[in-house]
């Protein structure tokens, strides 16, 4: 899946692009079925810990688990490995970052459950590509780094949907007071934002989410009664990568089947 010329000049202008019905309502469901699976699963790990390939970040909340991520969920998950080879995400990936490869570095499950508390403050991906000295070089001038956010639910309004800064893909590296995942969280705003344009996005399941690691965004919590799920995608240009993530099998490189 190719994408048009405007989309790629609206990607470097405002850090981020939607695209409408990727994925069919049919493939959807096998998703949905895989996070179920890793929900059960998660149910009786009880604690963070690597299983089958994937590591399970998890809390433990009131009446359930707390789902904070599953890092390289298709370790366990084969078929959502399948989502981050399937063209329909690679080739645009490839295509913004201006190679035909990439190393596949998240396979990643974000669950947000009614009332989980699951959040995301504000922050660039940088961040976590960029782990200190060595561990990340940008090699294509444009942050070497694509993240995808696939909708496996409708993402509303109310159910913690993301938000962008329009406009952020051009400040490079910014210290806003950007916390790990782990964090306690505060819901301020960055002040220097107050200017700026942030956008909520809402889509139907099956829209992906395309934004770069300079593009800050944040989503909050799931205030609604129904789930949010997105699952992760990101891609590195060859080389720019010397972390080793979790997960069996992760940073493989990945390049269209001709
Ligand atoms: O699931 C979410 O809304 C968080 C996404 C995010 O912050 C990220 O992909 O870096």
């Amino acid at each position: 899946m190719k994408l048009t010329q405007q989309q790629i000049d609206d990607f470097h202008d405002i850090g981020w692009i939607a695209i409408p019905d990727v994925f069919n309502p049919a493939e959807i469901e096998v998703m949905r079925n895989c996070f179920d699976d890793l929900f059960a699963r998660a149910r009786k790990l009880r604690t963070t810990q690597l299983s089958d390939g994937s590591y399970f970040v998890l809390a433990e909340g009131k009446d359930d688990i707390i789902v904070k991520r599953v890092v390289w969920a298709g370790g366990c998950q084969p078929e959502l490995l399948k989502v981050g080879e399937d063209p329909r995400i690679l080739e645009p990936a490839l295509q913004l970052l201006g190679s035909d490869s990439a190393d596949h570095l998240l396979n990643q499950a974000h669950f947000k459950r009614p009332g989980d508390g699951v959040r995301f403050d504000w922050h660039q991906d940088i961040i976590h590509r960029d782990r200190g000295p060595g561990t990340w070089q940008d090699l294509n001038g444009c942050g070497s780094y694509i993240q995808t956010a696939l909708c496996v639910d409708d993402m509303t309004e109310e159910n913690g949907p993301l938000m962008f800064v329009n406009g952020s893909s051009n400040w490079g590296r910014v210290d806003f007071g950007q916390h790990d995942y782990d964090e306690e969280y505060d819901s301020h705003i960055p002040e220097m934002f107050e200017n700026e344009k942030i956008v909520t996005v809402t889509g139907r399941a099956g829209t992906l989410l395309l934004f770069g690691p300079y593009t800050a965004h944040a989503s909050f919590e799931n205030t609604s009664k129904t789930l949010r799920r997105v699952l992760i995608n990101g891609y590195a240009y060859p080389g720019a990568n010397h972390f080793v993530y979790p997960g069996e099998g992760s940073g493989r490189t990945l390049r269209l089947s001709k």
